[in-house]
């Protein structure tokens, strides 16, 4: 079995505690907006990492993020999920195994886009302040 290694990132990691040991039922949200936990593959340490994003769901599928806040490089989760497209997606008390694929096709960026920017409006202002394409990959049961 692989170990987890928390994040470096004090208030990440805070909530990914919280999140975890409460089942699903507390630290499911920042800023009042619903918050999924990405179990994710280290590529270079085959560790298990827990990254919280915004949860922006279309279906039954999720819509992941890289915005890191707008910086300048991806989150090193993309590489992650770029390595191991196999991730388990915690939205609150359920856990669902899921496979993930970067949107490469415009059309289909462009709708998961708006999807993402109305369920958390500074994704927006993220990919305004940068020149870096923010990466969205969609993540589908996986079956
Ligand atoms: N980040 C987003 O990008 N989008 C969101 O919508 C988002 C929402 C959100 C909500 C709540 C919350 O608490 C955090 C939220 N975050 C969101 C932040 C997100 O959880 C991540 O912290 C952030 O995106 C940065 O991701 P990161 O993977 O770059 O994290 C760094 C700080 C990190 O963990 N670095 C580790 C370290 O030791 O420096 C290494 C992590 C890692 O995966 N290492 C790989 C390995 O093999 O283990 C190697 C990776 C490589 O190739 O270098």
């Amino acid at each position: 079995m692989a170990e987890y290694i928390p994040s470096p990132t004090e208030w990440v990691r805070n909530q990914v505690e919280l999140y975890e040991s409460s089942g699903g039922t507390e630290g499911t949200s920042l800023n009042g907006l619903a918050v999924i936990i990405v179990t994710n593959k280290g590529r270079k340490t085959g560790a298990i990492r827990k990254t919280p994003l915004m949860r922006v769901a279309d279906g039954d599928n999720y819509v992941l993020v890289a915005s890191r806040g707008g910086a300048p490089t991806h989150p090193v989760w993309y590489y992650n999920l770029q390595a191991d497209p196999n991730v388990e997606i915690r939205d609150g008390v359920d856990v669902h195994s899921m496979k993930v694929r970067e949107v490469e096709d415009s059309a289909e960026r462009q709708r998961l886009w708006d999807i993402a920017v109305e369920a958390f409006p500074p994704y927006q202002e993220y990919q305004d302040k940068t020149d870096r394409s923010i990466p969205v990959f969609i993540a589908e049961p996986a079956g």
